[in-house]
């Protein structure tokens, strides 16, 4: 396979003096730096027993130490499983059991919850400090074939699947991020996404790749966002739309200095009230379209463009394809995706990976049609997510845990609309007498990450369903006429 040297030791020989993470209270750290301390913090989780190949698992808010220890599996070849810390114990569990994760690495707040995860070893990300450096030798060239990360993603079928990220999907997708969107001397990209997402992990890698600093918050504040493009030299930063908008609500009148050139937008649907607003205070907002599985953005509109083609998700990055599968008369038909930022597939999991990617191509499971010049509009998904605050939610998923409770017959999980969130799930169920709404909604708060946990639940006397006795989803929302 084809290598490349160490992105992070190439930065740091390149450019050592270089800024490669700056905090909002001051704090940076250069490339020089970087590189030592990950090598450093390499050989010091060798010693914990970290090796080629093993899956370590990270569960952390956005930190600088987060971010050398991540820099610091790649030193030693093992595989990243980043995880969201807002999962319920029970969703971690399985996440932990299907990743083959002998390690964990905690953040302090999440530490406390360690106790009830099912790990062989769970450490806090600070007390790795304290460890001796084995003498291992480190990792000079990556294979761009090797595995880095795995980060799971909710599934159809009621349970996450584990997409594969290898270091070239990860490198690809910062050379088509750049080669888009340009890299200028000025760049400074602020993380306020998580790193457990690719949306702030792909931070992580532009930033070694190009050589740019990050600007790296914990997570998102509106204050401190809205404070770093007024007066940190932000250029970019990467949102989603709960996040724009509480920006926009912050900017008021006012308009963002020239320093800032560009405001991803993705993980999902933005509405054009939301891009009109942003066009009329003159904020750069390039429109995107990508998913886990493409390593980020494998779509993008150029702010050039976004007066034109309002609602678009743009062209794919140049070194990706993209095709609709059996456009409808309106060539209106699923969205398929091409490139070598692209998942090779669901880490042991043939049966999904075989039904996502055929000859190259992955099937998005997303709805869209590209105009006369070439652009993207996604419509809707094919499938049923509900996407609330960028995090993806499968009515599959909460229907499989609630059928689960003692007294509950039948379930039926919907997205309904949400001024804040986009959308969240609410649901309707079939239950025996015994059982009341407060015992459902306890049990899925117990099992359910709070994002998923609907908003409110329905007794109903029966559930919407076809001829062939198949839940119809899209006639739930009726009910509550
Ligand atoms: C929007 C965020 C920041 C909201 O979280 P916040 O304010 O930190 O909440 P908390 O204070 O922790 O909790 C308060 C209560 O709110 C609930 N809550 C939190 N998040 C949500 C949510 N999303 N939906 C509904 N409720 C939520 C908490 O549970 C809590 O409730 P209680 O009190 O009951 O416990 C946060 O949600 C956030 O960070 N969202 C973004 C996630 C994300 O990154 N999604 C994108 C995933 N997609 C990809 O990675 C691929 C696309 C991509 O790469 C990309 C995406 C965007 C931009 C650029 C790119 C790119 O291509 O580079
Ligand atoms: P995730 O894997 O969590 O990043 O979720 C990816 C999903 O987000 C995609 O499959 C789409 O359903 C949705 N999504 C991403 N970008 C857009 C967009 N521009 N418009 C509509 N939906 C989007
Ligand atoms: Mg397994
Ligand atoms: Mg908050
Ligand atoms: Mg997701």
């Amino acid at each position: 396979s084809t290598t490349i040297p160490h992105w992070l030791s190439k930065q740091a020989e390149l450019a050592p003096d270089q800024t490669a993470i700056e905090l909002p209270d001051g704090y940076s750290i250069t490339f020089n730096k970087l590189r030592q301390e990950s090598q450093i913090y390499a050989k010091k989780l060798a010693t914990l027993g970290v090796e080629k190949g093993a899956h370590i698992g990270i569960l952390s808010e956005n930190s600088l130490q987060m971010m050398i220890a991540i820099h610091a599996l790649s030193y030693i070849g093992a595989v990243g499983v980043l995880l969201n810390i807002r999962l319920t114990a029970s969703e971690l569990n399985f996440q932990l059991k299907d990743a083959d994760v002998s390690i964990l690495l905690t953040s302090d707040t999440q530490q406390k919850r360690s106790d009830t995860l099912e790990v062989r070893t769970a450490v806090q990300l600070n007390e790795v400090e304290a460890f001796m450096e084995s003498a291992v030798s480190l990792v000079e060239e990556i294979h761009l074939d090797d595995l880095f990360t795995i980060m799971y993603t909710s599934g159809t079928t009621g349970f996450p699947k584990g997409v594969m990220h290898t270091y070239g999907n990860h490198w690809w997708s910062a050379i088509g991020s750049a080669l888009n969107l340009g890299v200028e001397k000025q760049d400074k990209w602020l993380a306020a996404l998580p790193i457990f997402h690719v949306s702030g992990f792909s931070i992580l890698i532009r930033s070694a790749v190009y050589g740019m600093p990050v600007y790296l918050l914990d997570k998102f504040h509106a204050n401190i966002v809205h404070d770093a493009i007024m007066y940190k030299g932000v250029t970019t930063v990467s949102v989603v739309t709960v996040m724009l908008q509480q920006l926009l609500e912050k900017l008021g009148e006012s308009e963002y200095p020239n320093t800032l050139r560009c405001m991803l937008l993705g993980g999902g649907p933005a509405p054009e009230s939301l891009l009109l607003k942003a066009k009329e205070k003159h904020v750069p907002v390039f429109q995107s379209f990508g998913m886990t599985e493409t390593a980020s953005q494998i779509v993008t509109l150029s702010e050039k463009d976004a007066l034109q083609k309002i609602g678009s998700a743009g062209k794919p990055l140049s070194p990706a394809q993209l095709k609709i599968n059996r456009p409808d008369p309106d060539g209106v038909g699923e969205i398929l995706v091409k490139g070598p930022m692209v998942t090779r597939g669901y880490f042991e999991n043939e049966e999904a990976t075989n039904k996502a990617i055929q000859d190259g191509w992955l099937a998005t499971g997303d709805l869209g049609y590209v105009d006369k010049e070439g652009f993207l509009y996604v419509v809707e998904r094919r499938t049923d997510l509900i996407i609330s605050g960028g995090e993806n939610i499968y009515p599959s998923e909460i229907e499989s845990v609630l059928s689960a409770l003692d007294g509950v017959r039948e379930v039926g999980v919907t997205g309904k609309p949400d001024t804040v969130w986009g959308s969240k799930p609410i649901a309707f169920l079939v239950v025996h007498e015994s059982i009341t709404i407060e015992q459902v909604e306890n049990y899925a708060r117990e099992k359910l990450a709070s994002y998923k946990v609907p908003v409110s639940f329905h007794f109903v006397n029966a559930l919407p369903r076809n001829a062939s006795n198949k839940l119809q989803r899209n006639k739930l929302l009726n009910l509550l006429d």
